[in-house]
């Protein structure tokens, strides 16, 4: 991977999202050309954009402030930027609100503009390929609220719209201009590039110093997994683990617990970074695995989850092997919680790991016909994570960790952990039904019966033949 190798076989692409936090004195060379230079001046052109956004100097069409941001884009180009701007809210530096709009369900782009004025709205629309439907339909959309809005034509998207892709020809056809278009690479893939242009609205949120922070963050952590002996390289060891967990110990999924509300999102990012990665059913070389590949991730937040789904951790005929996520430091103002909520995570470990014997439960004086029911097994394995405080560099290095550790899995079973090809599968699949529910007669549809007898009966529901 830090050879620029291209070791996106499917794809014949290096996989170098590592190119995105290198400093510039460090070059990586991709068909000659040095990688790390191109990044430092897209992020060079995301700082003036930013200062000029909290300066003020960038104005809407008709002369007021942006005092919001709206991230349209999905996958890839939302999970990230979604993720760090509600881990870093309190870091925020500038009286800009961050919203995002990722469904092509209508009711999400309706949530985002919701009391958003136009004049004073900026659209950052993601997307790599500017190939995916429901970014360019919400962006369409955007682009027609904003103009009614404001009661203005084309030449008003200017100063409200801004993208971030590899299509130049898609953007400038959607109408955005060249100038306000920043290029992501080939290279890097959707899941790895919120700390690329994709990440322009939580710059917008943190400013570029403390994007600049977050960068140095996942470096601290390339470096390690680079230079560290095997066993002292966390990211290595937490992959080792993973595959492990899933082929020795022979577990399903695993459970991504933060003890921190801000990060909410991290548990869906993860599943994105890891299901996408390592979700591959053939080796590099096209065979089929002798063996599971990668781990359903799910999880929230404790102690919330506590109070619901740890029971089936605790007492379930399923081993599911938990990250206990937490940070020395509190963040708000309401410190003294803290050591409550850090307690709970450390007695989860420990609850997870030793149980509660029957022999104990009788000591305790539970009443005999209660004791098998509350028995619990332990031996049920868990990772703790204990950083110092949410800030952007930990929050730089807990992404990092995880993106080594999904590549030091995807190299241990020999699979691509960076093409998606089952994704671009369902982007194929659903516009072809999407034409045969909006066409104006029923269509002589090859489907199966299921499949057939839904369209048929969505048809009838809106009232189409
Ligand atoms: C990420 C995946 C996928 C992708 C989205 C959006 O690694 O490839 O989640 O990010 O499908 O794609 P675009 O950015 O091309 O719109």
């Amino acid at each position: 991977m830090f050879a620029a190798q291209r070791i996106n076989v499917s794809e014949d692409r290096p996989a170098l999202h590592i190119a995105l936090r290198a400093p510039a004195s460090e070059p990586i060379l991709v068909d000659g050309s040095d990688v790390v230079a191109e990044v430092h001046a897209v992020r060079a052109r995301c700082e003036e954009l930013v200062r000029a956004l909290h300066t003020g100097s960038w104005r809407g069409h008709t002369g007021e402030r942006i005092t919001s941001v709206v991230n349209i884009g999905i996958g890839g180009s939302h999970l990230g930027p979604a993720m760090a701007c509600e881990a870093l809210a309190d870091f925020a530096v500038a009286e800009i609100a961050v919203r995002f709009v990722s469904n092509v369900d209508g009711a999400d782009l309706r949530r985002a503009l919701l009391g958003l004025d136009p004049a004073r709205t900026l659209f950052v629309v993601c997307s790599k390929s500017w190939h995916t439907q429901e970014t360019l339909v919400n962006a369409t959309a955007a682009r027609r609220w904003l103009l009614e809005g404001l009661g203005a034509g084309e030449e008003a998207v200017a100063a409200h719209f801004v993208a971030v892709s590899t299509n130049a020809q898609g953007v400038r056809e959607f109408g955005i201009e060249e100038r306000n278009m920043l290029p992501i690479w080939e290279w890097v893939g959707g899941r790895y590039s919120y700390d690329s242009a994709i990440g322009l609205s939580l710059m917008a949120l943190i400013g570029p110093e403390r994007f600049a922070e977050m960068l140095a963050g996942f470096r601290d952590v390339d470096e390690h997994f680079r230079s560290t002996t095997l066993e002292r390289n966390i990211p290595a060891l937490m992959g080792l683990l993973a595959v492990w967990n899933a082929d020795i110990v022979g577990a399903e999924s695993r459970a991504i617990l933060p003890y921190a509300a801000r990060l909410e999102r991290f548990p869906a990012y993860l599943q994105q970074l890891e299901m996408e990665s390592n979700g591959k059913h053939v080796t590099l070389a096209g065979d089929p695995v002798a063996h599971g590949t990668g781990a359903i991730v799910w999880g929230q937040p404790g102690t919330n989850g506590q109070h619901a789904f740890y029971q089936l951790l605790h007492q379930g005929t399923r081993i599911v092997p938990c990250d206990l996520i937490g940070f020395a430091e509190p963040l708000s103002e309401h410190a003294d919680q803290h050591d409550l909520l850090i307690a709970n995570l450390f007695a989860q470990g420990e609850a997870l790991a030793f149980g509660r014997s029957a022999q104990q439960l009788r000591e305790e004086g539970a009443p005999e016909q209660q004791i098998p029911h509350r028995v619990c097994a332990g031996n049920r394995p868990t990772s703790t994570l204990l950083l110092e405080r949410l800030d952007p560099r930990n929050l730089g290095r807990l992404v990092a960790l995880y993106e080594h550790s999904v590549f030091t899995q995807g190299v241990l079973w020999g699979i691509d952990s960076f093409d998606q090809w089952g994704v671009e599968l369902g982007k194929i699949l659903a516009r072809r039904i999407a034409a045969e529910l909006s066409a104006a007669e029923g269509s002589d549809q090859r489907h199966d019966s299921s499949t057939s007898e839904l369209i048929r009966r969505y048809r009838r529901a809106r009232g189409r033949q």
